[in-house]
């Protein structure tokens, strides 16, 4: 574990050295800022522009990039010859945060996280992993369900690296709502808390977002609030997206701070940048060599997703360069799943714009995880999109989101694998021992059209836990499409009785099983009895029979011959020893018990037995009851006499 206090100061030492020395370069943005549209070139020209500004928006096709600049930044580029105007179309007096309902203030997102660790315990579980430059913590929530064990991979979602970046705080918050409100009732959101660790940081850099949080004029701001440079009242702090250690301080980030891409002093210097690195080293395993083209295995674990916003984009590492990453197929094929879930645009980071530093290629280059940025909402909706647009943006995502959730004990061999959709059991509930009548369509629509070449279903017991697969089958007779209906009658011997979950997934041509799909099943005992009171108690005087009466129900569909049997007995007890009961029928049951005449000199204990009744049909199926017999002794009525008329 690194120590955080020695590199602050470390920071603060090697930044104000620097400052000194490039305070004259510094861009101070601030009141004459302005959004403007830039044309560019090249990929150079495009490198050396987001390395310097504050790119909102890249054009690619038309060359042409969305930048908010200051003066300084302003008179740089009319230096430079980049030819720039206003951008018109940006809204950029927009209304107040109180404008904006939608949005949640950092207090008030603590306070809903901690609400639902209160509401949803033991399934969440609420925790800071360190605090930010100004002393707010940063809150993880854990979902799992931890009534189940074993080691769970784990899948991490943060938001708002940026500060203005307000609709991903609220991605996050709407990703936990509908696991908490959904688990329990819908079968997919179940299996994936009962078998995966899924852990958010809704709000990764609370400074800077309280620094929009007061609306106009907006701030507009997108760093960290430690300063190093002398940036007046605006411009300074760190891009936490060019702070991450892995390959920090190369192209697309600035080493003035108080350029809106600053980097740092260096290498993670900011505690915020620490947290997170720190906290993700102790939740994945490290599964990639130190060389930049060394590849983590096909079966590594884990997911990562960063949001952003804005662009409409999945995007994944590497960011500092146009080679692809080791894993870049594998990421290609997750990121793409995950942009047809959501309508982005899917990319290799470096095809926006080149950067070093970013969270995602510290996971990733660092761990092997397979990790992601989104880009969310379009450039009309901009930093503040308009409330009426909070539904719009977040829902896909939420779907995309998901699927990362689903695939992450194996992103990299899983997300090539075909959907299971449209899941359907013909019976929710389900007589023990008999069969399942499973129908579902394997699509491999988003995956490049392979051929599904075979489906399976497991009942109770998923595939990594040892479940036993029953093969689904083809319901036009043949294996040949990209998407097939399957269905199967699926076997439950051997399950116990309760509720299930039933797993199902299919494969490709290339041998790829999609993540599964479930649903619900009750398997019921098909022979069910019922045999009332549990307990009975009844008194009588010694050398008298006393008789207890109980209901004994045949609940099943058949006919049952019920064995009644009860454990050692001291007093003389008559019961029956069987009967047969038609489907639904009750009768009652007597058992007499003799009480001994001499139970009163002999100073006998009451007389307890069990009473059993067992199903003929099925000899796991018994009900129990406990028959108390007691004796009044003469005694009993002394204390009566003996006491004052009031205690
Ligand atoms: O520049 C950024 O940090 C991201 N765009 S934003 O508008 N949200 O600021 C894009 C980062 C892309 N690079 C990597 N993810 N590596
Ligand atoms: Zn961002």
């Amino acid at each position: 574990m690194r120590s955080r206090g020695c590199r602050a100061w470390l920071g603060i030492i090697i930044a104000l050295l620097w400052a000194t020395s490039v305070s004259l370069l510094a861009a101070r943005p601030g009141d004459g800022n302005r959004v403007v549209q830039i044309r560019f070139d090249s990929q150079e020209q495009l490198a050396e522009l987001a390395g310097r500004l504050d790119v909102w928006e890249v054009d690619h096709a038309a060359q042409a990039l969305v930048a908010y600049v200051s003066p300084s930044d302003a008179a740089w580029l009319a230096n430079e010859d980049f030819p720039h105007s206003d951008a018109a179309h940006l809204n950029t007096h927009p209304n107040t945060i109180p404008g904006f309902p939608c949005y949640r203030t950092v207090a008030e997102l603590d306070a809903q996280l901690h609400q639902w660790a209160i509401e949803y315990a033991p399934l969440t579980s609420l925790f800071t992993i360190g605090d930010s430059y100004e002393g707010r913590p940063l809150w993880v929530m854990r979902l799992t369900n931890p009534e189940i064990g074993g080691d769970k991979p784990v899948f991490f979602l943060i938001a708002n690296i940026h500060g203005r970046e307000l609709i991903t705080n609220e991605t996050a918050m709407q990703f936990i709502e509908s696991l908490l409100k959904h688990y329990g009732t819908d079968p997919n959101v179940t299996w994936v808390l009962d078998h995966h660790a899924v852990y958010v940081l809704v709000t990764a850099n609370p400074d800077g977002h309280v620094k929009n949080e007061p609306g106009q004029p907006w701030a507009w701001w997108r760093k960290n609030t430690q300063p190093y440079g002398n940036c007046g009242d605006t411009g300074y702090g760190v891009d936490l997206n060019r702070n991450s250690s892995f390959n920090w301080g190369g192209i697309g980030a600035s080493t003035n701070p108080c350029h809106e891409t600053y980097r740092g002093p260096s290498a993670a210097s900011e505690p915020e940048t620490q947290a997170i690195q720190d906290f993700i080293l102790t939740r994945f395993p490290d599964q990639r060599g130190p060389g930049d083209d060394a590849p983590a295995p096909d079966d590594a674990t884990g997911v990562f997703i960063t949001l952003h916003s804005y662009g409409n984009l999945v995007l994944w590492p590497w960011g500092n360069t146009y080679t692809s990453a080791p894993n870049g197929a594998q990421l290609r094929m997750l990121g793409t799943k995950m942009a047809y879930y959501n309508g982005y645009t899917p990319g290799q980071s470096s095809t926006l714009y080149p950067t070093t530093g970013a969270t995602d290629d510290w996971v990733y280059g660092e761990l092997g995880v397979a990790a992601y940025t989104f880009e969310i909402g379009s450039s009309a909706d901009g930093f503040y999109p308009s409330c009426s647009r909070y539904d719009a943006l977040i829902e896909p995502n939420l779907d995309a989101i998901f699927y990362a959730a689903t695939v992450a004990r194996t992103p990299y061999i899983t997300s090539f694998g075909p959907d299971t959709v449209n899941l359907e059991v013909a019976s929710d509930t389900v007589l023990m021992g008999e069969q399942i009548q499973v129908q579902a369509v394997i699509s491999d629509t988003a995956n490049g059209n392979r051929p599904i070449a075979a489906a399976e279903v497991y009942v109770g017991t998923p595939p990594w836990d040892g479940g036993t697969p029953q093969p689904l089958l083809p319901v036009d007779g043949t294996f040949d499409t990209a998407v097939e209906a399957v269905w199967g009658n699926i076997s439950t011997l051997g399950v116990t009785p309760g509720r299930h979950l039933v797993y199902a997934r299919g494969r490709d041509v290339d041998g790829y099983w999609g993540p599964v799909s479930a649903a619900f099943v009750d398997i019921v005992p098909r022979y069910a009895l019922s045999l009332e009171p549990a307990r009975h108690t009844l008194s009588g005087f010694p050398g008298e029979q006393v008789t207890h009466t109980l209901g004994l129900s045949n609940l099943a569909d058949l006919t049952d011959t019920i064995t009644i049997t009860h454990s050692p007995t001291q007093w003389p007890t008559a019961a029956p020893s069987t009967v047969t009961l038609m489907a639904g029928e009750s009768i009652s049951v007597t058992v007499t018990v003799t009480i001994p005449r001499e139970a009163t000199l002999l100073i006998l204990s009451p007389n307890i037995i069990t009473l059993t009744v067992t199903s003929a049909g099925d000899p796991s199926v018994a009900r129990q009851s406990v028959l108390e017999t007691r004796y009044f002794s003469q005694t009993v009525f002394l204390p009566l006499i003996v006491r004052g008329p009031k205690d």
